[in-house]
């Protein structure tokens, strides 16, 4: 009897909130579109011939059904960016990871619900370099009849930086893969797609973001670009941060964001200065060391609607003003920058810890193999080639099944599940690390977690080849960030500095370079979900792992059933 009046309770409780949820149906068509930037045409692939892609506004509650059409003569995915997939994994996108790789002329349809997240996210291809112009913004509004907890905005404005290639970025890491080396450097950072009149041949189609004298808009702003964090400044005006990650947090001002890549930053900003032109700019973070990076400013403008008109021919007097950035190098501001970060309200922290992880993260070098030509395919630095781990693996994909298949299906000799809970070898991890500890392994190996297992993860980097902010990223989970710091984490002394109260909840911690950062979560979503830093290049070189996180024994504990149209190898 009691069963039965619980299992009505919870059928009124489904449908109360069903009631206003919605189910939006898309269509994604894949396809190479010519795309003009920089002076040049290059056919480009785009979702629905858009760059950047359409923008997906929901309320939380929603149900998202993609249709994913690949018209395109490349294997694609696409990942809904910190959506958490609450069992239903087989939706999250990575390839080899959750699913193979929809083939050219196939197609296939993401369907998943939005549950209790609101604010910014986005999505983006999850194959090869295809997200370099494969990605859009994913709006997730309160549910219909709340509110934000801050004043409603008079306009909002989503703000995607990107980074763009005058050449074919497909091309671009074929050619690194093949030698060895770094990748070529981007040619231009973006905003919504276009360079900005910094840029030869870009003045006339800069993006303009409206404003009038008094009002307050929120800008969603989501760093797309494939290998570079980002610092992120508007002339003259301060910026409230109310968000990120889709997250809410305690507001706070600044002048300048830094955003790693994969991360979103949601800011209040006030039309308070004179009606006039104000850049909005962007431009890199550079943590490593002696590493060729693009320098250029992506810009944007903020035009007050009452501004004069600007003359043609560009007189001087009409050139938007131009706000100043941090030095490339500036580790301090993105600092102080990361630790102004608290949960709007107090949050409920795993305070005991069953799985008490330590992953180093960082780069390496492979020493040419004997069957390799070293002049053309080891061209890293003294004939070598780069490569990257976490405790000392090199993460390669499978090619036969995703992980999630060969998992759900008991498939054998897909992957292994010893990944090293601690690094192999205890060193200096910041230090003068001696070259023999270089070169890691080569393997596809996952670390298993019970279902509801509070999870704490120290992810340490490495000075390996340089010391580098690494942005790493967590799929099917939110975690929180309960401390970070510089030099070699120091479990007695370090542990007395967590935020336990209100740490901020994210899915992408920029890890500090040289440095370490330490997050908590509860394992509560079956699935297999990818733990990578979110700087492409990286991810080609190995700098990944995956969660394998078991069903539990309840009701809806267990990951759904796979969708029928699931693409196989
Ligand atoms: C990378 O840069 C080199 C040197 O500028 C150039 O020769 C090469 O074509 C570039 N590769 C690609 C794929 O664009
Ligand atoms: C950007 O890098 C180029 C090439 O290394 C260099 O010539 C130029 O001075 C740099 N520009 C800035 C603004 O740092
Ligand atoms: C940052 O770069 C400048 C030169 O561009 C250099 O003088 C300074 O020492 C660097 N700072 C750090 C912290 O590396
Ligand atoms: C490459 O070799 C030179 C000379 O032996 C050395 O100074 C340099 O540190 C080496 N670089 C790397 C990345 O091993
Ligand atoms: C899948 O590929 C791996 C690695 O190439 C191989 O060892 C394994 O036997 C393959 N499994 C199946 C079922 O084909
Ligand atoms: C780092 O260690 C190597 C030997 O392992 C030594 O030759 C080198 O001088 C050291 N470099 C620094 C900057 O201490
Ligand atoms: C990684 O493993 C390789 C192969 O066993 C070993 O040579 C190297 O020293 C290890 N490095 C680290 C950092 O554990
Ligand atoms: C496309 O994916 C299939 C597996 O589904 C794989 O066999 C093939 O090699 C992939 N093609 C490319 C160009 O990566
Ligand atoms: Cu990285």
């Amino acid at each position: 009897m009691e069963t039965l009046n619980i299992i009505i309770l919870a059928i009124f409780v489904l449908f109360a909130s069903l009631a206003n949820a919605k189910i939006h149906e898309h269509e994604f068509v894949v396809q190479a579109t010519p795309v003009k930037r920089l002076c040049n045409t290059h056919s480009s692939i785009t979702v629905n011939g858009q760059f950047p892609g359409p923008t997906l506004e929901v309320n939380n509650g929603d149900t998202l059904v993609v249709k994913v059409i690949n018209k395109a003569h490349y294997n694609v995915t696409i990942h809904w960016h910190g959506i958490r997939q609450i069992r239903t994994g087989w939706a999250d996108g990575p390839e080899f990871i959750t699913q193979c790789p929809i083939r050219p002329g196939e197609s296939y349809t993401y369907r998943f619900t939005i549950q209790g997240q609101e604010g910014t996210l986005w999505w983006h291809a999850h194959s090869s370099w295809l997200r370099a112009t494969v990605y859009g913004a994913l709006i997730i509004r309160p549910k219909e009849g709340e509110t934000y907890p801050f004043t409603k905005p008079k306009r909002e404005t989503p703000l995607l930086l990107g980074e763009w290639w005058d050449a074919n970025p497909i091309d671009v890491i074929k050619q690194a893969t093949q030698t060895g080396a770094a990748p070529n450097i981007s040619d231009a950072y973006t905003i919504n797609g276009q360079p900005g009149d910094l840029y030869k041949c870009s003045s006339q189609e800069t993006t303009i973001v409206p404003i009038d004298s008094g009002e307050t808009n929120l800008l969603r702003v989501i760093n797309a670009a494939l290998n570079q964090p980002l610092f992120f400044t508007v002339a003259n005006h301060k910026l409230i941060v109310v968000g990120a990650d889709a997250s809410y947090v305690k507001p706070f001002t600044t002048n300048t964001l830094m955003l790693g890549p994969g991360q979103t930053t949601d800011v209040l900003i006030v039309a308070d200065q004179p009606p006039s032109r104000y850049y909005i700019a962007a431009r890199a973070y550079q943590s490593a060391q002696n590493a060729p990076f693009d320098n250029t400013t992506t810009t944007s403008i903020l035009e007050y609607k009452s501004a004069p008109c600007p003359k043609k021919g560009g007189a001087s007097s009409n050139k938007p003003i131009m706000p100043s950035l941090p030095s490339y190098n500036d580790t301090n501001t993105v600092t102080s920058f990361s630790k102004s970060f608290r949960s709007l309200r107090k949050v409920e922290v795993p305070l005991e810890i069953d799985e008490d992880l330590f992953f180093t993260i960082g780069l390496g070098l492979n020493n040419c193999p004997k069957n390799f030509d070293a002049k053309k395919q080891c061209q890293g630095p003294n004939g070598t080639r780069f490569t990257s781990s976490m405790n000392n693996v090199s993460f390669v994909l499978p090619s036969n099944f995703s992980i999630l298949q060969a998992h759900k299906l008991g498939v054998q000799g897909v992957f292994t599940d010893d990944f090293p809970a601690k690094p192999p070898v205890k060193f200096d991890y910041t230090g003068n690390v001696s070259r023999s500890l270089w070169q890691p392994i080569q393997g596809t190996k996952v670390t298993k977690l019970r279902f509801g297992s509070r999870v704490q993860i120290v992810l340490q980097d490495t000075s390996i080849v340089t010391p580098e902010n690494h942005p790493i990223h967590l799929h099917g989970y939110d975690f929180y960030i309960v401390a970070e710091g510089f030099g070699n984490f120091d479990s007695k002394k370090d542990a007395s500095k967590f935020n336990l109260v209100d740490p901020p909840m994210r899915n992408t911690v920029a890890v500090p370079a040289n440095g370490w950062a330490v997050i908590r979560f509860v394992a509560d979503n079956p699935g297999v979900w990818i733990l990578h830093c979110h700087l492409d290049v990286h991810i080609a070189w190995g700098l990944a792992t995956v969660l394998l996180v078991e069903d539990g024994e309840g009701l809806l504990e267990s990951i759904e059933a796979p969708p029928e149209d699931l693409p196989l190898c």
